[in-house]
């Protein structure tokens, strides 16, 4: 069984006003030919198909005119899951009709028995759980609860879930889980909206039970695995960065190869760059040169700009010169001397939480926490270690 697991799509996104769509276009493009090539049995997506829950026209237009050749094109099913960014309701609203061109679509779910598939229909060879998002709020409220007990709780509730949908899977078959949430060990870059990292919407990556075969993620827009259980969890990332700090590693499709006993053969598939993002940094002169040393041809650029001293106009000087050998800069961040020169300690020679927060209080307010504010923080400290 050949399954090609992707995630983030995003589709929608737009980098400092501009749109994405092209990009996304020739992402599509390119994966309908993977799973042309690789003879792909079924696409799973973990979730963020949409960068909103209310996409534009042309976003939408976009999704449906891939799902439609994905049904036309390849002989491939899909399994699509909502995530953090997306409406359930709207991308689930067309599932029964979405079903008939073999495309299942998972926007909330209720019972983990709705989040069991099995490929093919007939003598099933493997079982797909499509976990959507499953939001915070869909906890009941608890009164007088602190946040790390509704972290616990929707922690269990998730590691819950994921059992039982793999109880309802027929045994004897592998069994891949699909899941968009932040899981410990992660790599977390700053375009994931809404985790919030190590608290709530985190499962330890032993939560998901020990009979699964494999773990689709979705969330993290890097392509990683997280190490520490017998069977693959990983990361399929996003597909075009979405940020500036996510163009310096290469982004990926997996193709995954199930036999029936359960074994995962993994192909990383590099994703092509449809469009180039750089960041330039350092001082006017060395920004300068390096817009007339390189061919900018249809780059988006990010600069890093280090001054002395604030200059006015000086962000469109560099957008013009930029211009005229082909880039396009998005955006210009100025850096200026801080007043007090910030050594660094490196972050395990700091054993005591305690002093971390001195020194941060001492670099933010140039003071000392007097007791009130240093008790304060103790209890807090306290409160979290609980
Ligand atoms: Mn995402």
């Amino acid at each position: 069984m050949r399954i090609l697991h992707t995630s983030d799509w995003h589709i929608g996104h737009r980098l400092y006003e501009r749109s994405r769509i092209e990009e996304h276009r020739q992402f599509l493009d390119w994966l309908l030919k993977m799973l042309q090539e690789n003879a792909v049995d079924v696409l799973i997506v973990s979730g963020d198909i949409f960068d909103t829950a209310l996409p534009s026209s042309e976003a939408t237009d976009l999704y449906y005119q891939f799902l439609f050749r994905l049904y036309r094109e390849t002989h491939a099913c899909a399994v699509i899951t909502a995530g953090n960014h997306d409406s359930p309701r709207n991308l689930a609203a067309p599932r029964e009709f979405l079903r008939m061109g073999r495309i299942h679509v998972v926007g909330l779910a209720a019972e983990p028995a709705e989040c069991v598939f099995t490929f093919p229909a007939e003598n099933p060879s493997v079982a797909i759980g499509p976990v959507p998002y499953l939001s915070e709020n869909e906890l009941s409220h608890i009164s007088f609860e602190t946040q790390p007990e509704r972290a616990e709780r929707y922690r269990e509730r998730l590691k819950e879930f994921y059992r039982q949908c793999v109880d309802c899977m027929p045994p004897g078959i592998p069994k891949i889980l699909m899941g968009h949430l932040f899981v410990h060990g992660g790599t977390v870059g700053d375009s994931e909206r809404n985790i919030q990292i190590g608290g709530a919407t985190a499962m330890r990556v032993t939560d998901f039970p020990d009979d699964a075969t494999y773990v689709a993620l979705g969330h993290l827009h890097r392509p990683h695995a997280i190490s520490g259980t017998s069977y693959l969890v990983q990361y399929a990332g996003s597909p075009i960065p979405l940020r500036f700090n996510e163009a310096n590693y290469s982004k990926k499709v997996y193709l995954l190869d199930v036999s029936a006993s359960g074994d995962v053969g993994v192909e990383e598939i590099e994703i092509p760059v449809f469009k180039k993002l750089c960041t330039v940094t350092g001082s006017l002169d060395e920004v300068r040169s390096s817009a007339m040393s390189a061919e900018w041809d249809g780059t988006y650029i990010q600069i890093q700009l280090k001054l002395e001293q604030p200059a006015v106009g000086i962000s469109d000087e560099i957008r013009e010169v930029f211009h005229r050998h082909g880039g396009e800069v998005l955006s210009v961040e100025v850096e200026l001397p801080v007043q007090a020169a910030q050594e660094e300690i490196p972050i395990e020679e700091m054993q005591q939480p305690i002093e971390i927060f001195e020194r941060f209080y001492q670099e933010r307010f140039d003071a000392s926490p007097d007791e009130l504010m240093t008790e304060t923080f103790n209890e807090l400290l306290q409160l979290v270690e609980e």
